[in-house]
Formats: structure tokens, C-alpha cells, sequence
């Protein structure tokens, strides 16, 4: 079946199968796909290709390609394509359980590269693009197409590409057309500044034109993005969200931020999607968000009137959500535009804007040093997605975690982070349900007070005495006994607890 959702004759007459399409595809190529956060990637190619790989290996033939997206996409992708070891090097961000596995077991490849960088590297021609496959809603009678539920770094695959496969999604909505703002930074030496000035602001086009000679394939498809549900919201995370609340509040009382001009940048997961719930009951109006993901927390705030828009790259909703997104996309496309991550995620646009950042963790240390991406220090859990650009230009920028993980055996607060994606430099405020730690303006030594108040009670003495003990013998500027500093981290390896041994 041709469907009308291809109008230019040309490439309609592409259309095959996604093995077919696949063939196009080669041992050692180097594949940049759609796709962020499990929206908008390709549906039926990472399959096909999976297929490949298992043929040829079953054959005693090498095949794997090194993978380039957005961001994390979802099983039926980065998931089967881990299982078929189809992949050599992935890049810039994955969430996929299979997928992280074969990165920690050294079976594949990984760099977790800052997400408005990649773009970047792309287009420097520090990678170089054999194939892009890009998930479209619909492509015009002259060729242009109208990318779906993600935009990432499409533009920039689609122009570095050498063959071109385009997957036309029948279950993305038509409405979608028109919520996309595409546009891209002309190059060096021509930059200008990034006309976006508040974050609804549209400065570019609402489909994306490249050279169509290089379409090799399309393929149709009519399947759903990922869409995880989230995790019912649990006490603690409500503790944490109350917290958060009474930090903007207190920006509110010092006169650092007005109740109708709190602009948003939130990092994907169940506490900060407990933190929009919460602003729903709050005093905040008007509420804008310059982020890189569109959850469902947002949704219920435009839904109530109480956030006017927000500008992402991607979609990143429930299945409920994603369905009332495709039922109701003409009225959202008021409220909601995706742009490339390059802009969405840019640094330039960030620091103009003045927004809040907050992202999960892995650990704090006492100093505000952040860990949010590998676990006692090796294991890859995700990556670093958008939190360094927000982070590291944002208005404030805050860090939100349970104290504890595992029940209790890990704490979010530790001597020493035993990664750093985040340093102290760029880290503002941290929150638990114990309440925030407010770095602004203190010494390290004050900053370990802060931060020790907010650990958990079980680990707070342990933290303290590590402080005392290394003080004894340590210069004070930034005290440390490095002989101690991983100790947390070498008690869970050794008894499956941070918590010191009687
Ligand atoms: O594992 O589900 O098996 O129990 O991590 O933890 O507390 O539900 O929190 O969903 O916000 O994830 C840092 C991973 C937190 C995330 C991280 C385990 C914990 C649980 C999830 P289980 P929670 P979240 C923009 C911003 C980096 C990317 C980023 C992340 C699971 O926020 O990937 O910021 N951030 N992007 O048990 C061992 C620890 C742990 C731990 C938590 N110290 N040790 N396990 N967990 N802390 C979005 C994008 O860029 C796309």
C-alpha cells in the first residue's frame, strides 16, 4: 500500500520493504537515525537491520554499524539492534537495558557527548554520515518532508548523509505539521546570534528541505513511538517536589523570580515529572519551559492553563499521553514547538532566557560535584543527555534525587563522586526529601554542611566523620583523605551497602 502521505511521485516510486531497504546499509557504515528520549525513531529499520547482522554472523561475516541519533530511542531499536550485536559505537545517549548491558560488558562502543553537540561534530565532519534514516509524518509534492515526533539532529544527518532512508510513519498525526521550528545556525564564519528571545519564539520553517536525489529508499510504516509509562508518584518524590516548590518560593520572596516567570528545564524520569504535578497546585502562572523533552507532567500544566509553551526537540510521554498528543496535536501545536537539539539544547539561548534547570542524579559529593551517568564510578547507566548544556548556562541549576537508592544500600551523598559529569562550579542547588542545599555563594567547607543536611539520617554521621577525620590531616581549602574518599563506593562493592561495616 502507497499511502497519500507521500506526495512527490518520485519517491513514491521508492518505496520497498525494509529489507530491501536495508540492503542499502553496510558492514562498517556509519548510521545516523531520528529518534530522541523513544519518540520518532525508525520503526521498521533497526529490525532489518538486526536481521542483516544475524545472517551475516551466522554466516562467520562481520556486520555492525556505528550508530549515531538524537538521543535513547527504544527496545525495537537500540534494543534489537544491541541484541543482534549489530552495533560498534553508539553515541550520543542510550537508556536501553540490552543496549547498556553490552556497553558495560565491553561488547560495544559508547561516547556520551553533550546532546547539542553532536550536530556539531556532524557537521564539522568529524563523523562521517553513509546513511540516515528519518522518521517523517508526511513528504510534499516537491519533497520536502515533515519529520515527527523528535527532530534531534535530523537536519544535520539529512545534509552530511551520502544515501538517504526515510521511514513515513501513518501513526504519527498530520497535525504535527506545524509544530516543528526548523532552523539551523548558518555556519562558521557567518554565525549571528540565535533570534530566540522567549521560548515560544518560531525563527525557522515547519518542514525540512535536503538534496531528495539522495533518497535511496522509504519505507512505510504504522507503529507507535516507545512511550514508557511513569512510575506512580511515590512519597518520597512528593517530598522532594515540595522541596523544590519551597526553593522557588524563597527565589520568589528574594525577588530573584516572579510567579509568572518561572521558565523550566526539566530532566526526564518520575521525580521531575512529580515536580510538574506539583506546580499544578502551586502559585506559579504562566509557566514556560525551554527544555530538550515534552512529558506528561507538561501536558497536564498547558491542559490547565498553567504553562503557555514549551519548546523541546523531542516527545516524551505515556502511552495515554501520546495517544491524547495524536488526538489532539492541532491544539498542542499551539502550545508546544520542537526544534533541532542543537537550539533547543543551545547554551547561547539558555543563558539569555534565565531558566531553572533541574536534572536527576546518580550522587552528589560534599563538595556539589555531580555524578549522573555511571554508577560506583564504571558502570554506564544512560549518559549525560541535555544536563550539562542546561546546567552549565542556566539562570539556577539544581540536581533532585531520593537520598537513597536500592533500599537504602546506596546514598545519593557521597565523600567523592566517583564520575564527574557536573562539577561544583556549575551545581546551585541540590534537593532531596531531606529538603535543598542552597551552594550559592558558600566555601566548600560550607558547602559540605549544606549537603550533608540533606543525606540521608543513616548516612549523615559516616559523612560527617569522613569530614573530621580527612580535616585532621588535609590542606582545608578543599578538604580530602584520598586514601578514604571512594570508601562509600568500596563498601557496597564489598558488602552491598555504603553504609561502614561495625
Ligand atoms: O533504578 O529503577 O532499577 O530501581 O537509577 O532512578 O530515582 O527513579 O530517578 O528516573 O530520575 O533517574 C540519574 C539515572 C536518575 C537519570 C538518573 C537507580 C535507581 C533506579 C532510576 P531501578 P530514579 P530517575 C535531560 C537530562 C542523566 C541524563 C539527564 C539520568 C534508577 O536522571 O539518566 O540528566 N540522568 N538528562 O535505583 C545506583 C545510584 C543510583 C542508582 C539512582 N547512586 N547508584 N543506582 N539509581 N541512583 C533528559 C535527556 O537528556 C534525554
Amino acid at each position: 500500500m502507497v499511502t497519500d502521505r507521500i506526495a512527490h511521485k518520485g519517491l513514491k516510486a521508492k518505496v520497498m520493504s525494509a529489507d530491501d531497504a536495508a540492503s542499502f546499509i553496510k558492514h562498517g557504515d556509519t548510521v545516523g537515525i531520528s529518534g530522541f528520549t523513544g519518540a520518532g525513531y525508525p520503526k521498521a529499520l533497526p529490525d532489518a537491520i538486526a536481521r542483516r547482522a544475524k545472517f551475516a554472523h551466522s554466516s562467520g561475516e562481520a556486520y555492525a554499524i556505528d550508530l549515531l541519533s538524537g538521543a535513547s530511542t527504544a527496545p525495537e531499536c537500540d534494543g534489537v539492534l544491541a541484541e543482534a550485536q549489530a552495533v560498534n559505537y553508539r553515541a550520543p545517549y542510550q537508556s536501553d537495558p540490552i543496549m547498556r548491558a553490552a556497553i558495560n560488558a565491553g561488547k560495544m562502543k559508547y561516547q556520551d557527548i553533550h546532546l547539542s553537540h553532536l550536530g556539531m561534530l556532524v557537521q564539522q565532519k568529524f563523523f562521517d554520515i553513509d546513511v540516515a534514516i528519518i522518521e517523517v509524518v508526511r513528504i510534499t509534492e516537491d519533497g520536502a518532508i515533515i519529520p515527527s515526533s523528535a527532530v534531534g539532529n535530523n537536519i544535520e544527518f539529512l545534509n552530511s548523509a551520502k544515501r538517504v532512508i526515510l521511514e513515513v510513519n501513518s501513526w504519527q498525526s498530520l497535525d504535527l505539521e506545524g509544530m516543528h521550528d526548523l532552523w539551523m545556525l548558518p555556519e562558521l564564519p557567518n554565525r549571528i546570534p540565535i533570534p530566540i528571545v522567549n521560548p515560544g519564539d518560531r525563527i525557522g520553517e515547519s518542514f525540512i528541505r535536503f538534496d531528495i536525489s539522495k533518497v535511496v529508499a522509504v519505507v512505510e510504516t504504522d507503529s507507535p513511538d516507545r512511550n514508557a509509562p511513569f512510575k506512580p508518584t511515590d512519597e518520597i518524590s512528593t517530598q522532594i517536589a515540595g522541596n523544590f516548590l519551597d526553593f522557588l518560593e524563597g527565589e520568589v520572596a528574594a525577588g530573584r523570580l516572579a510567579y509568572d516567570g518561572y521558565i523550566m528545564q526539566s530532566g526526564v524520569g518520575n521525580v521531575p515529572n512529580a515536580v510538574m504535578l506539583g506546580l499544578l497546585d502551586s502559585k506559579f502562572e504562566n509557566i514556560q519551559a525551554y527544555t530538550e523533552v515534552i512529558q506528561d507532567g507538561m501536558v497536564d500544566l498547558i491542559d490547565a492553563g498553567k504553562m503557555t509553551v514549551a519548546s523541546a526537540t523531542s516527545f516524551s510521554l505515556s502511552p495515554e499521553y501520546a495517544n491524547k498528543m495524536n488526538d489532539n496535536a492541532a491544539f498542542y501545536r499551539n502550545h508546544i514547538v520542537l526544534r533541532p537539539q542543537q537550539i533547543s539544547n543551545h547554551p547561547e539561548v539558555v543563558r539569555r532566557l534565565g531558566l531553572i534547570a533541574s536534572n536527576g542524579m546518580i550522587e552528589a559529593d560534599i563538595y556539589g560535584n555531580i555524578n549522573s551517568t555511571h554508577v560506583n564510578g564504571t558502570r554506564m547507566m544512560n549518559g549525560l543527555g541535555g544536563s550539562g548544556d542546561f546546567t552549565r548556562h542556566a539562570y539556577i541549576s539544581s540536581f533532585i534525587s531520593p537520598s537513597v537508592a536500592k533500599n537504602g544500600a546506596i546514598s545519593a551523598i557521597v565523600p567523592f563522586a566517583s564520575h564527574i559529569d557536573h562539577t561544583e562550579h556549575d551545581t546551585m542547588v541540590v534537593v532531596t526529601e531531606y529538603g535543598y542545599a542552597d551552594l550559592r555563594g558558600l566555601a566548600p567547607r560550607d558547602r559540605v554542611k549544606k549537603l550533608i543536611s540533606i543525606a540521608h539520617p543513616d548516612y549523615r554521621p559516616q559523612l560527617e566523620e569522613y569530614y573530621e577525620r580527612a580535616a585532621a590531616h588535609s590542606f582545608q581549602q578543599t578538604v580530602h583523605d584520598l586514601t578514604q574518599a571512594f570508601s562509600f563506593h568500596t563498601n557496597f562493592n564489598e558488602h552491598g551497602t555504603m553504609l561502614n561495616q561495625k
